[in-house]
């Protein structure tokens, strides 16, 4: 080979193959570049680093600036994250305002919301968070917007049936989250490395919407939940509230120490289908080793109930684990 490439450099080769970052990449890179032999075998291929380096380090300073300045960045609170999504003008900002305590935009027009907010939606002993997100249209869909929902636990996609073209609305964006992989909204269970997603008509209380919104609720494919509520009058609000938790698939437990009341207070809040070893593993680390068994208040059929550790633990089930 003309290039007479030395041990050293294909070294600093295999870590860039390797490399799975930007920063990884741009220093095995520069490596390779003060390990090239220098002569005009080697020019095309120090060129060529050279090129890759530079796209690289465009990058990375595109990234930097995203990294700072991406609103869609929102810390997950509570039990969740869901992402409230839809057309413009759908009342989306409505529905986030009348569910939590977010200062939210809410505007008779079109993309009154410029960035996503988000609140704290209470749920029984628990809380959810909503984020109020920038209308999505076939115009745009916002920048940094498919990033969060794939981020997040659950999709509440909110459509306005008093709106002629509400149907086209729901069906674009039922696309959009297919398309983009999002959510499998064909899939009857959406629960898995998807988030789950959740339909809402919204305006209940103006009487032209009941007749869209039952064609709406007819037109989703089977598995995907739907609730029409009013955000003025409040109607159905608490079935949404349900339904935003039952999106999330997760359960509440409880633990309690032998001879002791149970810790009602909070409870440990797990992926469903979490068994006994699930629950002691997310209360330490070391648990799961120690624990032989346990007994269960709740769902199971007597109270009290010794069960074992691969017992699969029920919505807001008691538990007092056994060393
Ligand atoms: N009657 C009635 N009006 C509603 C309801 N929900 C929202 N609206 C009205 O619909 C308009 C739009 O509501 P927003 O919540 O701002 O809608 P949005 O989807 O957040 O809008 P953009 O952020 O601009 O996309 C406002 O004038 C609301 O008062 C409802 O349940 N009933
Ligand atoms: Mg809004």
């Amino acid at each position: 080979m003309p290039a007479n490439l030395t041990p050293q450099y294909l070294a600093a080769e295999e870590a860039f193959k390797k490399a799975r970052t930007v920063d990884e990449k741009i220093a095995a890179l520069k490596q390779m570049l003060a390990l090239i032999p220098k002569h005009k075998g080697t020019e095309k291929l120090q060129a060529d680093i050279k090129r890759r380096l530079a796209r690289l380090r465009e990058e990375r300073q595109k990234k930097s600036h995203v990294a700072r300045h991406d609103p869609f960045r929102i810390e997950r609170e509570g039990a969740g994250q869901v992402m409230v999504i839809g057309w413009p003008n759908a009342g989306k900002s409505s529905i986030v305002a009348a569910l939590t305590r977010a200062k939210v935009k809410i505007a008779p027009y079109p993309f009154s919301t410029h960035s996503p907010v988000a609140g704290m939606m209470p749920f029984e002993d628990i809380a959810v968070q909503l984020v109020d997100t920038p209308p999505i249209s076939s115009e745009s869909v916002p920048s940094g917007l498919v990033g969060a929902l794939r981020q997040a636990d659950g999709i509440l996609l909110v459509v306005d049936p008093t709106d002629p073209g509400c149907l086209e609305h729901l069906e674009f964006a039922l696309e959009f989250l297919r398309s983009r992989k999002l959510v499998d909204v064909d899939a009857a269970e959406n629960h898995g490395d998807t988030p789950s997603c959740l339909v809402v008509a919204t305006r209940a209380d103006l009487p032209e919407a009941g007749e869209n919104a039952a064609i709406l609720r007819e037109s989703l494919p089977p598995g995907v939940p739907f609730v029409a509520v009013s955000a003025v009058t409040g109607r159905n609000l608490e079935e949404l509230r349900r339904a935003i938790f039952d999106m999330l698939g997760v359960v509440r437990v409880y633990t309690k120490v032998p001879g002791r009341d149970p810790d009602l207070e909070v409870p440990f809040v797990l992926p469903r289908g979490s068994t006994v070893l699930d629950l002691a593993a997310a209360i330490h680390r070391d648990l799961p080793k120690r624990v032989k068994q346990a007994r269960v208040w709740g769902a199971v059929r007597f109270q009290g109930q010794a069960v074992q550790r691969d017992y699969v633990l029920q919505d807001r089930d008691i538990v007092e684990l056994h060393q």
